[in-house]
C-alpha cells in the first residue's frame, strides 16, 4: 500500500502512523476480510448480544447460527446483559470471511446521559479487545448511527479520534460504510483529523 506525499491517496486511504493505514470504504461489512486469520469486524450489537436488526442482523445471518450459539455462551454480567454499553466481547466469525467478530454496544443517542463517552468507550474497548487477541486488521461500521440515532458528524469525530489513539497497534483499520452520506461525512472528517 502506498501513500502520496501529502499522506493521502484519492480513494479513502490515510496514514495513521509509519506502519498503519486507515481505509474508508463504502459497502457491506459482512463481505469484508483481509486474511481470514488476524482480521475482525466489529458488530454494533445490543446488550443481550443475541442478534437484532441493521448490521447486527446482517452479521448474524452471514455468520450462521453458530455465531448466536457462541454469543449465548458469553456470560451475562446481569440478567439479559452480556455486553454493557461501551464494552466489547469477541467471538469467532464462523461463516463470515473475517476470522473474528468483536461485539460492542454503542449508546442510544437520546437515552444516554453521556453519549460521547459511551461511543468513545465502544471504539476504545473494541480496539483493546482486538489488540489483546492479536488482530492486525479491524473493520468498523458507524456504531450507533443507525437505529441508535447518533448524529453522523459527531460520531465521525469520536470514531476517528479514538482510532488515532491506536495508531501503532494495527496494520489497517477500516470503516465499511453502507450509505453515501455517512461515507462522505467520514471521508471529510478523516481529511480534517488525519491530514492536519
Ligand atoms: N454493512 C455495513 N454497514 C451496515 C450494514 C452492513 N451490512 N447494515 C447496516 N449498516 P445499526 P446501531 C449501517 O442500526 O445504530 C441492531 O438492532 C447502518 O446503515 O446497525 O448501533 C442491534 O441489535 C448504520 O450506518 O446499529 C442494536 O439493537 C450503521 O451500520 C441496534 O441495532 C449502524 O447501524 C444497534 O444500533
Amino acid at each position: 500500500m502506498s501513500f502520496s506525499s501529502d499522506q493521502r491517496s484519492e480513494d479513502g486511504h490515510f496514514k495513521l502512523s509509519e506502519s498503519a493505514a486507515l481505509v474508508i470504504n463504502k459497502g457491506d461489512i459482512t463481505k469484508w476480510s483481509v486474511d481470514g486469520s488476524s482480521d475482525a469486524i466489529v458488530n454494533p450489537a445490543n446488550e443481550r448480544m443475541l442478534g437484532g436488526g441493521g448490521a447486527d442482523g446482517a452479521i448474524h445471518r452471514a455468520a450462521g447460527p453458530e455465531l448466536r450459539e457462541a454469543c449465548c455462551k458469553v456470560p451475562e454480567v446481569r440478567p439479559e446483559v452480556r455486553c454493557p454499553i461501551g464494552e466489547a466481547r469477541i467471538t469467532p466469525g464462523f461463516k463470515l470471511p473475517a476470522s473474528h467478530v468483536i461485539h460492542t454496544v454503542g449508546p442510544i443517542y437520546d437515552a444516554d446521559s453521556n453519549p460521547e463517552a459511551s461511543l468513545r468507550n465502544a471504539y476504545k474497548n473494541s480496539l483493546s479487545v482486538a489488540k489483546e487477541n492479536n488482530i492486525q486488521y479491524i473493520a468498523f461500521t458507524a456504531i450507533s448511527c443507525g437505529v441508535y440515532g447518533y448524529p453522523y458528524e459527531e460520531a465521525a469525530t469520536v470514531a476517528l479520534s479514538t482510532v488515532k489513539e491506536f495508531a501503532n497497534d494495527f496494520k489497517e483499520v477500516h470503516f465499511v460504510l453502507f450509505s453515501d452520506d455517512i461515507y462522505n461525512v467520514w471521508l471529510n472528517k478523516a481529511k480534517e483529523l488525519l491530514e492536519a
